[in-house]
């Protein structure tokens, strides 16, 4: 039963199967988001006829530490291996809270819209292994045109100087990966993480896929995944901040898809990972620097 616009709450509060809070944000078209405060990861974005916008692997391990293939992890404080760091950094493996009282953001980055404010902020046994007291404050939006908005804040707490990178792995959910065109790339130079980071650059035309893909592409900017069979265009907007400006594009490609445990083996041709990122150039905070990086998603129909 399509619910009327009065009758959709834009915030709810739910339990997952463990216990662990997660929220829904409906906006008055009926389209969804919901968060889950394992990993302030974005698990679901919906469209207002309750599409689903987002993969999310029928494998998929819904348990802490673990974190779930699939919807928008955050990677953090770095992408890939660093140090003793697990693999993207621990800010996906940890259980956030509801952030009741957050500082305010620039005025037209809240303007009404149902959002969610979460903190992640580090425990004594988490010091011993990043020893940096930081403040991550993750403001998720969604607009009244279904536009998922992600604002991460983060902020040196007043202790020594330290450096991160982040990325949102975003994991889009596509019709095939042989539908699918990637434009905003052209011509930029990437790193290309199966060739030990070797920089190249891109040619001058779209990208499309025909195997395995791991790359860092560097000073990007507004990003659109083209699904020709779903008739469906991603756009990723990283405006406002001069510093998300690098774009990881992974496709595991069948022979890594059957290596990876959490993802089903023919699931590589439902996903594309093209993720806002500040990776390249490692963003260092003096104490009582902030950093802000604004992320913008949009799905519209395309021929
Ligand atoms: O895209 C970088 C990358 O490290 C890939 O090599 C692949 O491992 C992917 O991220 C997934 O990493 P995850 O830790 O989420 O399984």
């Amino acid at each position: 039963m399509n619910q009327t616009s009065d009758e959709i709450t834009p915030f709810q509060i739910t339990k997952d199967r463990n216990g662990i809070d997660q929220v829904l944000l409906r906006n008055p078209r009926g389209a969804s988001v919901r968060v889950s405060l394992h990993g302030g990861q974005v698990l679901s974005w919906k469209t207002d006829r309750g599409e689903e916008l987002l993969f999310t692997s029928s494998k998929a391990v819904f348990k802490p530490p673990h974190p779930v293939r699939g919807g928008i992890p955050i990677c953090f404080p770095q992408f890939g291996q660093r140090e003793s760091l697990e693999q993207h950094g621990f800010a996906r493996n940890k259980i956030w809270a509801i952030d009741a009282n957050p500082p305010p953001l620039h005025p037209n980055d809240s303007n009404g819209k149902p959002s969610i404010d979460l903190l992640l902020r580090p425990s004594e046994d988490d010091l011993k292994i990043w020893p940096h007291s930081y403040e991550f404050r993750l403001r998720v939006s969604l607009g009244a045109d279904g536009n998922l908005t992600m604002i991460a804040r983060i902020r040196n707490v007043n202790c020594k100087p330290f450096s991160f990178s982040i990325a949102f792995r975003t994991y889009f959910s596509i019709s095939d990966i042989s539908e699918v065109r990637v434009e905003g790339l052209e011509t930029l130079d990437y790193l290309d993480n199966l060739l030990q980071k070797e920089h190249f650059t891109e040619q001058g035309d779209a990208l499309t896929f025909e195997s395995e893909i791991d790359r860092v592409y560097l000073n990007s900017r507004d990003v659109a995944i083209f699904d020709h069979e779903k008739k469906r265009t991603f756009v990723i907007r990283k405006e406002g901040l001069p510093d998300v400006v690098d774009a990881a594009v992974w496709n595991p490609w069948e022979k890594k898809s059957k290596a990876i445990a959490d993802l089903g083996d023919e699931e590589y041709k439902q996903m594309i990972c093209v993720d806002g990122a500040a990776i390249e150039k490692s963003i260092t905070l003096k104490p009582g620097e902030e950093w802000t990086g604004r992320l913008e998603l949009s799905a519209v129909p395309s021929s």
